[in-house]
């Protein structure tokens, strides 16, 4: 067996958008987004610390989906030992050139065993930090992209893949001796990648990092203030796994975004697990705020490496298990 590749970080997502002017507004003008590029078909954006040259693609499509999540690798080696790791894992693998994805050097991506179309890069267009620029920041200072959230049928054995590609377990939500959600980090933080119970292959939101809870109060507000507060799905609220202070969007296409703050560093290797009580109130929320229905049921579909929507494995609600596996419909 091979090496496993170097993963530095959850780096960004492509979404397939059905109105770019729409999306616009939406991620540039309300929630702050820097434009780092745009095409006739698709918008590169970036928060104010990036420079790499976006965390989010948004590319025009006739039905909302994500094309891909991303991963940033190490060194430029890590993308051989990521297509052999895969590949001898019997995964579809593709080679793409430099600038297949614009701002992008060379990559893979991959059909992973999960269902999901994963991409590895190293290379990237690097872009002006806006960190100190105050003078330019907008709606809720978007700093960073911070993790992926992703549907999972079997989150114990999606913890357990994760952990093969060297991905460290911060949190998890288990009991009845199962495993009901799962929180993976290669960065020292809470998480590069969530695994959540539910009908998958799903992306079920991206999460982006803010400075302060007050940029998310503020955020909230403005929608608010002109009448659009449909947009904001749950929250504000405070985590009780990462701790993190949160709000969960939702754009026109239902693409599902984070905004998200205040989590904690993860990086010593004595590091261990908190593990969560299934029947624990204050796991998703602490402060005991009910989680609404669409943020358990609602996820975006994923694309295939030909364009195509994955079929979802559904999980069946009417056993108790699975009620308890989406808790919350208790
Ligand atoms: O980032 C996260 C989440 O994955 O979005 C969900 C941190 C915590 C939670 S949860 O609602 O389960 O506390
Ligand atoms: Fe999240």
């Amino acid at each position: 067996m091979s090496d496993t590749p170097n993963i530095v970080r959850t780096a960004y997502v492509e979404l397939i958008s059905t109105d770019l002017e729409r999306a616009k507004w939406f991620w540039v003008d309300m929630l702050g987004f820097v434009l780092t590029a745009e095409d006739p078909d698709a918008l590169y954006l970036r928060g104010y610390e990036e420079a790499n040259h976006h965390s989010l693609v948004l590319r025009r499509g006739d039905a909302p989906a994500a094309a891909c999540i991303s991963f940033r690798v190490w060194a430029p080696e890590d993308l051989d030992v990521a297509s052999a790791w895969y590949g001898e894992r019997g995964c579809r693998v593709e080679r793409r050139p430099a600038g297949a994805t614009r701002g992008i050097g060379e990559a893979i991506r991959v059909e992973d065993p999960l269902g999901f179309t994963v991409e590895y890069f190293h290379a990237t267009d690097r872009v002006e930090r806006l960190l100190q620029r105050y003078d330019v920041h907008r709606g809720a200072g978007i700093a960073r992209i911070d993790h992926f959230n992703i549907c999972v049928d079997d989150p114990a054995a999606a913890h357990d893949f994760y952990g093969s590609l060297g991905f460290r377990c911060s949190e998890t939500i288990e009991g009845n001796d199962r495993m009901y959600a799962a929180w993976m980090h290669r960065k020292p933080s809470v998480h590069d990648i969530a695994l959540t119970g539910g009908a998958s292959p799903r992306l079920h939101h991206v999460g982006w990092f803010a400075p302060e809870q007050h940029h998310i109060t503020r955020l909230c507000d403005t929608f608010g203030a002109i009448g659009e507060q449909a947009h904001i799905e749950r929250g504000p609220g405070r985590h009780g796994v990462s701790n993190a202070f949160y709000v969960y969007l939702r754009d026109h296409d239902g693409h599902r975004i984070e905004v998200y703050t205040s989590d904690y560093f993860t990086g010593d290797p004595d590091h261990e697990t908190l593990r969560w009580d299934v029947n624990d109130v204050r796991r998703r929320d602490f402060w005991g705020a009910a989680v609404v229905p669409s943020w358990y049921a609602e996820a975006t579909d994923v694309l295939d490496l030909d364009g195509k929507v994955v079929a979802t494995r559904s999980v069946d609600e009417s056993t108790s298990e699975a009620r308890v596996g989406a808790d919350g419909f208790r």
